[in-house]
């Protein structure tokens, strides 16, 4: 509805669109299209409004352009090159088609909006326009590919540090890196990597954050397991400040996971963002499902489970599911 509103506007370039024909446009009531106006407005939309000739749209907010990420970004090679869409089918897609063709270490891809957002494991991830962070950063590594999947614990880190220093609210990490605001997944991350027995040729580090939305913004079926860092706070944030942040601390973490005793301290604070450390948790791992208590992630970023037999077991990669969180009791 909100998005419907924002076409009539712009449709309506410069001139007023009245209350009225809004409402009647839209089939809601007055109060319902100046509640919308207003949450526009709060996302950063400038909307004049006239008591007589209704509603008019003065500037839209900022565009998530490299130039605009850049400006005032202070990282070394993290986005230093950045490649900016209005819409792509995923971001990730494009990062390793320019991964291949050899584009810098730290490059990112950003897109407004994605038309064929991917979860893992061939899910889907929903993209919409103006309210997100849909990004990739290449990187490449110098690690055994079996290591990779720890290059997302960090990316959840840098994640879960930022929304907090930016939108002053602590999140939860759902291991290995599912970032979580008040029970609700708020970010995603998808790790793809192209690799031979010994040697990573790359990682993408794909990264989805419901930013501005509101409730209505999900689609009914996702709407109980996702929430967005205004729904939250209240407060709607610039995305390309959080962007920022993002790449910055990402960088940090990156360089120092390889000194052995700042990773340790990466991972003290890692655990201190878990929500799953000392939960009742379900694995599925290859094709085997356990149950029990996660009683530890390591400093190699693996969690290790004890089940109710007393048996300790560790995860390296899966699906976990922890009990209070979407759906499982
Ligand atoms: P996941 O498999 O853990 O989560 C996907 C599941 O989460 C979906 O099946 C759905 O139930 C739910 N979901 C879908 N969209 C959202 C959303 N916006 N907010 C909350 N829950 C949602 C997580 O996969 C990995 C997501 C990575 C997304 C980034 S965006 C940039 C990059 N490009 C790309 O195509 N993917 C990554």
């Amino acid at each position: 509805m909100k998005a419907q509103i924002l076409k009539a506007l712009k449709e309506g370039s410069e001139q007023y669109i009245s209350g009225e024909e809004l409402s009647n446009r839209m089939g809601v009531s007055r109060t319902a299209i100046w509640k919308y106006i207003a949450a526009l407005r709060e996302e950063g939309y400038d909307i004049e409004s006239s008591p007589r000739k209704g509603y008019r749209l003065i500037s839209s907010p900022e565009i998530l352009s490299a130039e605009e990420i850049q400006a005032e970004l202070s990282t070394k090679f993290f986005g230093k090159e950045i490649i900016y869409f209005d819409t792509v089918t995923s971001t990730n897609t494009i990062a390793k088609e320019i991964a291949g063709k050899d584009c810098q270490d730290g490059t990112v891809v950003i897109a407004d909006q994605q038309t064929g957002g991917k979860g893992r494991l061939g899910r889907n991830w929903s993209s919409p326009p103006h309210t997100g962070i849909w990004m990739s950063i290449v990187l490449r590594p110098d690690i055994l590919p079996f290591q990779a999947p720890f290059i997302t614990i960090l990316a959840a880190l840098a994640v879960a540090r930022s929304i907090k220093q930016v939108a002053q609210i602590a999140p939860k990490i759902k291991w290995p890196n599912d970032i979580i605001l008040n029970r609700k997944k708020v970010c995603g991350i998808l790790t793809e990597m192209s690799a031979e027995i010994e040697r990573i040729n790359y990682i993408v580090v794909g990264i989805g954050i419901n930013v501005n939305m509101d409730a209505e913004d999900f689609s009914p079926e996702i709407r109980e397991m996702a929430t967005s860092i205004k729904m939250v706070t209240g407060q709607a944030v610039q995305r390309k400040v959080l962007v920022r942040k993002i790449l910055e601390n990402f960088e940090e973490i990156y360089v120092n996971a390889n000194n052995s005793n700042l990773k340790n301290e990466l991972m003290d604070e890692y655990r201190k963002y878990s929500l799953t450390l000392g939960s009742r948790v379900k694995v599925v791992y290859k094709n085997q499902e356990i149950k029990g208590t996660a009683v530890e992630v390591t400093d190699e970023g693996e969690l290790i489970i004890e089940t109710d037999d007393g048996v300790k077991q560790k995860i390296m990669s899966g699906e976990v599911s922890v009990r209070g969180i979407y759906g499982y009791v």
